[in-house]
C-alpha cells in the first residue's frame, strides 16, 4: 500500500475505533504506524538509560512487599481496612524527584496502581483510590508529575491490568485459579467488557488527560490471563490518540504486538530468561528496557537486606547499555513517604559514579561487539567505548571492528591506551583497575571513512 494511502486508512481506523470500541476490537491490530513525535520519544527513551521504578501503594503499610493481598490469602474485605492506615505524611515529590536526579536517573516509572487494584491518585472511576479511601486524602501522583515537569524528568505509569480486587476482572486469572485456590469473596461473576472498556480505559483516560504530558504507561498483569481478550488495539489506539508521544511498555513476558513501543524485560538482560518468565525473543525494532530491584523487593518490605551494591548497579547499568536496554532500577518506599537511607546512599554513590562515567552510557546504543562475559562495548558518534569489566589480564583481544581506530584512550583521564588492530581483530592494553574500579572504559574514535 503506497504511504498516503497507508496514512489514510490508519486514520480511518482510529476514526472507528473511537466511535465504536465494538468495531474496533474486531481489527486486525496491523493498523498502528507511530507517529513522529512517538518515534522522536522512542529515541529520548533509548538516549535516557536510566531509570528510577517505584513500587508504591497501601501494602506497603504491613511491610511485606506487593503482592500480601495475595501472599496472606486475605479477603477483600479485609484488605478493604487497609487504606485507612496509610497516610503518607513525609512523602515529599521534591526529595523524590530530586532523588532520582541525584542518581543520574532520567526518568521515573511509579505504580499508578499495582495487582491490589488500589488506584493511586484521583480516580473518578471508583471510589477505591487514595483520595477517597485513606486518611492522607491528597494525590501524590499530581504531585510528582507537576514535580517531574519541574524538574525536566519523564514520568511514567506503571498500570495493572490484572485486578485481585475488582469483580468485573473475571473470569478470574492464574493468581487466582492455580497454586491453591484463593477465594477472596468477590462473587463468582463479573463484566470483563466493562472492566476493560469502562473502569480500565476511563482510568488510563485520567492518567493521560489530568497529569501534563507523561511518558507513558508501564503495563503489568496481562500474563494472568494470557489467552484473554484485552482489548489492546483498543486500549493502545486511547493511549496514543490522548498522548501520541506516550510510550505503551508492556511486561507481559511475551513477543511485542502491534502497538507497543517498547520491550521490558524483568530481572533480566534482554533474551537472557533467567528468570524464567521472559521471552528470548529480542526486537530489533524497538527500544529495549530491563528492569530491577535495588534490594530483593519491589514494594517496600521491612525485613528485606538483600541490597545491592553501588558496584552491582553499575555493572548491571553497563550490561544493559551494552544490550543496547535501559536500566529501570526499582525502590519501594516506606508507607511514610519516605525513601530509606539504604536506598537513599547507593543511589548518591551510582549517581557519582555516572558524573565520571555518563559519557559512556548516556545516548550510547549497544555494540558494535557482541556483549561477553569480559564486558560490554557501547557506541555514539565516531566514538566506541569498551567497558572492561571481568578481565584481569594486560591484554584485552576483541573481535573486529570493521571501522579504522583512530585513536585509543581511557575515558578517565585520557591517557593514551595501545591498540593494534588486523583482520583478526583488536587487541588492547588495558591498565590494572584500581581498587573498586567495576568499569574501566576505553575510547575507541573512529576514522572518518574517506
Ligand atoms: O507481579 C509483578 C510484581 O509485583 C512487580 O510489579 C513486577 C515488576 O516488573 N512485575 C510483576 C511480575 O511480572
Amino acid at each position: 500500500m503506497p504511504k498516503g494511502t497507508r496514512k489514510a486508512f490508519s486514520k480511518t481506523i482510529l476514526a472507528l475505533a473511537l466511535l465504536s470500541p465494538f468495531t474496533f476490537a474486531a481489527l486486525p491490530q496491523t493498523a498502528y504506524q507511530s507517529t513522529p513525535e512517538n518515534l522522536k520519544a522512542r529515541q529520548e527513551f533509548q538516549d535516557a538509560k536510566f531509570g528510577m521504578f517505584i513500587h508504591w501503594g497501601v501494602y506497603s503499610v504491613l511491610g511485606d512487599g506487593e503482592w500480601v493481598f495475595h501472599n496472606r490469602k486475605l479477603k477483600v474485605q479485609e484488605y478493604d481496612r487497609l487504606p485507612k492506615f496509610f497516610d503518607p505524611e513525609q512523602f515529599d515529590a521534591k526529595a523524590w524527584v530530586s532523588l532520582a536526579k541525584a542518581a543520574g536517573m532520567k526518568y521515573i516509572t511509579i505504580t499508578s496502581r499495582h495487582h491490589d487494584g488500589f488506584a493511586m491518585f484521583d480516580s473518578k472511576v471508583s471510589d477505591w483510590n487514595i483520595v477517597q479511601r485513606t486518611p492522607y486524602g491528597k494525590d501524590p501522583l499530581k504531585m510528582l508529575a507537576d514535580e517531574a515537569h519541574r524538574q525536566g524528568i519523564k514520568l511514567f505509569f506503571y498500570y495493572s491490568q490484572l485486578d485481585w480486587h475488582n469483580p468485573d476482572y473475571y473470569p478470574r486469572g492464574k493468581t487466582i485459579t492455580d497454586n491453591g485456590p484463593w477465594d477472596n469473596g468477590r462473587p463468582d461473576h463479573g463484566d470483563w467488557n466493562s472492566y476493560l472498556d469502562n473502569y480500565m480505559d476511563g482510568q488510563l483516560r485520567e492518567l493521560l488527560t489530568n497529569y501534563g504530558p507523561i511518558g507513558g504507561i508501564w503495563f503489568d498483569g496481562m500474563w494472568d490471563k494470557p489467552d484473554a481478550d484485552w482489548h489492546l488495539a483498543k486500549t493502545y489506539a486511547l493511549i496514543h490518540q490522548l498522548q501520541p508521544a506516550a510510550l505503551i511498555i508492556p511486561n507481559h513476558h511475551e513477543t511485542p504486538k502491534p502497538g507497543e513501543d517498547v520491550q521490558t524485560f524483568e530481572r533480566d538482560l534482554p533474551g537472557k530468561n533467567t528468570a524464567g518468565f521472559n521471552t528470548n525473543y529480542v526486537s530489533d525494532q524497538l527500544p529495549l528496557e530491563t528492569s530491577n530491584t535495588l534490594n530483593g523487593s519491589w514494594g517496600f518490605d521491612i525485613g528485606d537486606s538483600k541490597y545491592k551494591s553501588p558496584e552491582e548497579v553499575e555493572e548491571l547499568l553497563v550490561r544493559a547499555a551494552g544490550n543496547n536496554a535501559n536500566l529501570l532500577l526499582n525502590i519501594g518506599p516506606m508507607p511514610n513517604g519516605e525513601i530509606q537511607d539504604e536506598f537513599a546512599t547507593r543511589l548518591h554513590s551510582v549517581g557519582k559514579w555516572l558524573s565520571r562515567y555518563g559519557d559512556a552510557i548516556y545516548g550510547t546504543r549497544g555494540g558494535p561487539l557482541p556483549p561477553a562475559d569480559w564486558g560490554v562495548t557501547t557506541q555514539k558518534g565516531d566514538n566506541v567505548y569498551v567497558h572492561v569489566l571481568n578481565w584481569n589480564a594486560p591484554l584485552l583481544a576483541l573481535p573486529p571492528i570493521s571501522k579504522t581506530i583512530g585513536a585509543a584512550r581511557l575515558l578517565l583521564d585520557s591517557s593514551k591506551v595501545e591498540v593494534t588492530q588486523n583482520s583478526y581483530g583488536v587487541v588492547l592494553k588495558v591498565p590494572a583497575a584500581a581498587k573498586g574500579e567495576v568499569d574501566r572504559v576505553v575510547v575507541l574514535t573512529l576514522a572518518k571513512d574517506r
